[in-house]
C-alpha cells in the first residue's frame, strides 16, 4: 500500500522545517460546493471556482477572478479540474460495518411475513450477527469489511464512523474496536469508533438486562484506556435498553470525557432523544418517532438528527422521521449509511442522498448538508465537513454540471477524484 515516496503533506512540512516556501496546490476550472453556511448562497456554491491547497488545509477558496496574485503566485502546484464539480469529502456518520456473516436468510422470513422485532424476540436479529462476529477472527472481520469500506471510499467517503456492539463482551467488543481503528490505517479515510456495548442483550445474558448492563459499565472504561473509543452510543427501544439503563451508560461516559449519541426513537417513542439531549448528546439517530418535546430538547442542546433511510426504507417502515419540526426548529440533520447486516445491508451513501429527497422530502441541498456539514457535527469533528481557509484538504472531484446530480441519480456514481489531507488518491 504505501511506496517510499513521502506524501504531499509531509514534503510541505519538510520544506517548511528547510525555512523554504510551502508548495500549493491551485485547483481551477470548477465548481465548488463548498457547503459553507457562511456564504449565503445554496450549498455555499461557488462557480469558477478556485481552491488552494496548503499541506493538508485549504488554504483558500473563492471566485477565480478573486485569488489574491500573491497567492497565485506561490502555487507551484496546478490542477485543471476539466469543469469538475468539487464537493467537501463525504462523511458517513453512522455505521455498523465492522461485523461476521449476514442475515440474508431473515431477509428471506420478513419476505414471509415476520417483522424485524418479531425476529429479535426470537433470539435471531443481532443476536445471529452477534454470533458470527464472536466466531470470526479478526483477519476474517477485516476482510469482510475492509470491502464494505472500499465501496464507501468509492462514492467519496473520506471519513467513517464504526460501531462496536455485535461483540457484546470484553473480547469480542474490542476485536471489532481494533478492526475498526486498524481500517482507519487505510489510505484515504478516517475512522471515529464508537462504543455500542448497549445494542442488545447477548444470549448467555438473556433475561439478565441489568446484569448485562454491568458489564457494559465495566467494558466501557477498559476500552477506552486501551484508547479505542471516541465516543458512546446505545440502543434505547423496547427490545433493547430503556431509558433509565440508558442513562446509566451515558452517566458513565461523561465521566470518561466522552461524548454521547443515541439510536432513539427508531421503532417506538421512548423518549430517548430528550435524555440524550440531557447529555448534550453529539446526535440523536433514526427518530422516525420523534416527540415535539424531543424535537425541542435536540435544538436546546445542539444535537445532530441522524436520518437513516436506508433503515426506513429496508424494513418498509411507513412513520416517516419529523423532518418538517426538525427544519423548523433548526436542529441540523445528517444522512448515514446505519450500513448494517439487519436494518440497512448497505454500503452507498449517495443512494441515501436519493433516498432522503424521495422518502423524506429532504432537499437535495439538505441531503448533501446531511453528508458533509451536520455529519461532521455529529462526529464533533469541526475541522472538516465544508470547504473553507483552514478547513481539512478532503475533497471530491465529481463528473456533475450541479451538485443535485449526486442525490437525483440512482445507482451512478460521478465521482472522478478524491483528495484527502491534500494528497490526491
Ligand atoms: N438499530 C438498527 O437499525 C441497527 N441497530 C440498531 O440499534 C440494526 C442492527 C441489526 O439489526 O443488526
Ligand atoms: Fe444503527
Amino acid at each position: 500500500m504505501s511506496t517510499a515516496r513521502p506524501t504531499e503533506g509531509a514534503r510541505t512540512a519538510a520544506r517548511r522545517e528547510e525555512g523554504t516556501p510551502a508548495s500549493l496546490q491551485l485547483w481551477t476550472r470548477c465548481a465548488v460546493a463548498t457547503m459553507d453556511p457562511t456564504l449565503g448562497v445554496p450549498y455555499g456554491l461557488i462557480q469558477d471556482a478556485a481552491l488552494v491547497i496548503d499541506g493538508d488545509v485549504v488554504a483558500w477558496v473563492g471566485p477565480h477572478r478573486d485569488l489574491p496574485a500573491t497567492l497565485a503566485a506561490r502555487c507551484d502546484q496546478q490542477h485543471d479540474a476539466l469543469g469538475a464539480l468539487i464537493t467537501p469529502g463525504l462523511v458517513d456518520c453512522h455505521t455498523h460495518l465492522v461485523y461476521g456473516g449476514d442475515r440474508a436468510q431473515e431477509f428471506e422470513l420478513r419476505l414471509e411475513g415476520a417483522s424485524y422485532e418479531d425476529i429479535a424476540r426470537a433470539g435471531g436479529g443481532i443476536a445471529s450477527t452477534v454470533k458470527a462476529t464472536r466466531a470470526a477472527s479478526a483477519d476474517e472481520l477485516r476482510a469482510a469489511s475492509l470491502k464494505r469500506l472500499h465501496a464507501l471510499m468509492a462514492e467519496g467517503v473520506t471519513t467513517v464512523e464504526i460501531k462496536s456492539g455485535y461483540g457484546l463482551a470484553l473480547e469480542h467488543e474490542r476485536k471489532c474496536l481494533q478492526v475498526a481503528r486498524e481500517l482507519g490505517a487505510t489510505r484515504g479515510v478516517q475512522v471515529r469508533t464508537t462504543f455500542l456495548g448497549a445494542h442488545a442483550v447477548p444470549p448467555e445474558f438473556a433475561g439478565q438486562t441489568e446484569a448485562y448492563l454491568e458489564a457494559v459499565l465495566a467494558m466501557l472504561p477498559v476500552l477506552h484506556a486501551e484508547g479505542l473509543v471516541d465516543a458512546v452510543d446505545a440502543f434505547c427501544e423496547r427490545i433493547a435498553f430503556s431509558p433509565a439503563q440508558t442513562e446509566r451508560v451515558f452517566t458513565a461516559a461523561r465521566a470518561l470525557g466522552l461524548p454521547v449519541k443515541l439510536h432513539a426513537e427508531q421503532l417506538s417513542d421512548s423518549d430517548g432523544a430528550a435524555l440524550a439531549a440531557r447529555y448534550g448528546a453529539l446526535s440523536c439517530d433514526h427518530l422516525e418517532w420523534l416527540s415535539e418535546q424531543g424535537a425541542q430538547a435536540m435544538a436546546t442542546a445542539g444535537s445532530v438528527a441522524v436520518l437513516l433511510p436506508g433503515a426506513f426504507y429496508f424494513l418498509r417502515e411507513t412513520k416517516l422521521p419529523p423532518i418538517a419540526l426538525l427544519r423548523e426548529l433548526k436542529v441540523p440533520m445528517a444522512i448515514s449509511t446505519d450500513c448494517n447486516p439487519g436494518s440497512s445491508p448497505c454500503t452507498s451513501i449517495l443512494l441515501m442522498l436519493n433516498m432522503a429527497c424521495t422518502l423524506f422530502r429532504m432537499t437535495p441541498e439538505e441531503a448533501l448538508a446531511g453528508v458533509t456539514r451536520n455529519a461532521a457535527r455529529a462526529l464533533g469533528l469541526a475541522d472538516r465537513g465544508f470547504l473553507a481557509a483552514g478547513k481539512r484538504a478532503d475533497f471530491v472531484l465529481w463528473d456533475a454540471a450541479r451538485p443535485a446530480q449526486l442525490s437525483y441519480a440512482i445507482g451512478a456514481n460521478p465521482r472522478l477524484r478524491t483528495v484527502v489531507k491534500g494528497e490526491i488518491l
